[in-house]
């Protein structure tokens, strides 16, 4: 790459979500909030019509020219992006891109989507683009579909493009409406991974979101969300019952959690959360089943579970804030005497927040 200065820069975070996993792609409710940890991006034209991408933490290269696709999977984020700010009829000229993260990455926190909306954002300040924070998140969404082929929902990239790191934002996935919630006073958000890599997660997410399309075509309506009650999908073969009882329980959750103030009952609705993304969507492991179990045992805890597309990854917990530091010490050398290895991703501490898997 040139020694000249790069000429636009631009930053997004991952995301942690507090309740309502697996309703986006249901046009359900989600309630996620942004973490301290960010994607930045930085480009500059490099005369020429080729786009040179680099990221030091990965020890990653990749080059590519507009139609003709890079073959590491991080640098089809990127040309994706490139790809739709070029179209239609538009013109992008070669770059020089440099990208780092300290999202950690491959749990569950929108390590993907932060470097999506961290290009796009990028590229509209050097190309002075006229495209607002939801339409960055929708080309975000579309740069997942179709240039990394994960059949993903809109949270995290609506997330990553408008969340804030001090409340949570409840986010109507069908209409796009959005609005502040503030965490419960003196309740913070913990977040320890499982050390369990998320292997099955995009097969198994592909077969779940599948399952959710056949369920709403029997049930005669367009998507999960415009189920009313559990009972009227009680005729459906199991397991498609089972994922339209977890859909339609979590959008309840979601929306009760959004107007309650008590972190017990808060806690309580990530509890149930937990255990119907075991029992009823499957999404769970026994080594996250053992995490969360330990962080809702423990003194200080008002709730826990799962989160993310699951099938391993990140638990997050509510927590009273001035016992974050102990309830993660305790639960990770609980997890650990079991023989497993977990962490704390947030908050960010120095020594994990770099760590990438
Ligand atoms: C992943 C997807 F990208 C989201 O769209 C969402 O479906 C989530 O899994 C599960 O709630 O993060």
């Amino acid at each position: 790459m040139s020694a000249h200065p790069m000429e636009a820069a631009a930053q997004a975070p991952g995301r942690v979500n507090l309740l309502g996993e697996h309703t986006d792609y249901n046009d359900g409710f989600v309630l996620p909030i942004a973490i301290s940890q960010a994607t930045h991006v930085r480009m500059r034209r490099n005369g020429t019509s080729r786009f040179h991408l680099h990221s030091a933490e990965l020890g990653a290269r990749a080059a590519f020219t507009l139609g003709e696709a890079p073959a590491e999977h991080f640098a089809s984020y990127v040309y994706g992006c490139v790809m739709l700010a070029a179209a239609p009829g538009g013109e992008v000229p070669g770059l020089d891109i440099e990208v780092s993260s300290q999202v950690p990455m491959g749990v569950g926190l929108s390590s993907s989507a932060a470097l999506e909306v961290a290009t796009l954002r990028c590229l509209r300040e050097l190309l002075g683009l006229s495209l607002d924070d939801v339409e960055i998140a929708q080309l975000a969404q579309r740069v997942e579909i179709e240039f990394a082929h994960v059949r993903c929902g809109i949270m995290d990239q609506m997330a990553s493009s408008l969340a804030a790191t001090d409340r949570a934002v409840l986010i109507d996935t069908r209409s796009l409406e959005r609005r502040d919630v503030p965490l419960p006073a003196g309740a913070s958000v913990l977040v320890l991974d499982s050390g369990v890599a998320r292997k099955l997660a995009a097969s198994g997410y592909n077969q779940r979101r599948a399952e959710c399309e056949a369920a709403a075509a029997q049930l005669g309506v367009a998507s999960l969300r415009d189920v009313r009650s559990v009972s009227d999908a009680a005729a459906l073969p199991d397991p498609l019952c089972r994922r339209v009882h977890h859909v339609v329980t979590e959008n309840a959750r979601v929306m009760q959690a959004a107007r309650t103030r008590d972190p017990v009952l808060f806690g309580e609705l990530m509890n149930a959360s937990h255990a119907s993304q075991r029992d009823d969507y499957e999404v769970s492991t026994p080594e996250v089943d053992m995490l969360v179990r330990l962080l809702q045992d423990e003194p200080g805890v008002y709730g826990a579970r799962l989160t993310g597309g699951g099938f391993g990854g990140a638990c997050v917990a509510l927590c009273r804030s001035d016992r974050m530091a102990d309830i993660s010490a305790s639960v990770l050398a609980h997890y650990a005497a079991a023989g497993l290895s977990g962490r704390q991703l947030v908050p960010a501490q120095a020594a994990s927040s770099t760590s990438a898997r």
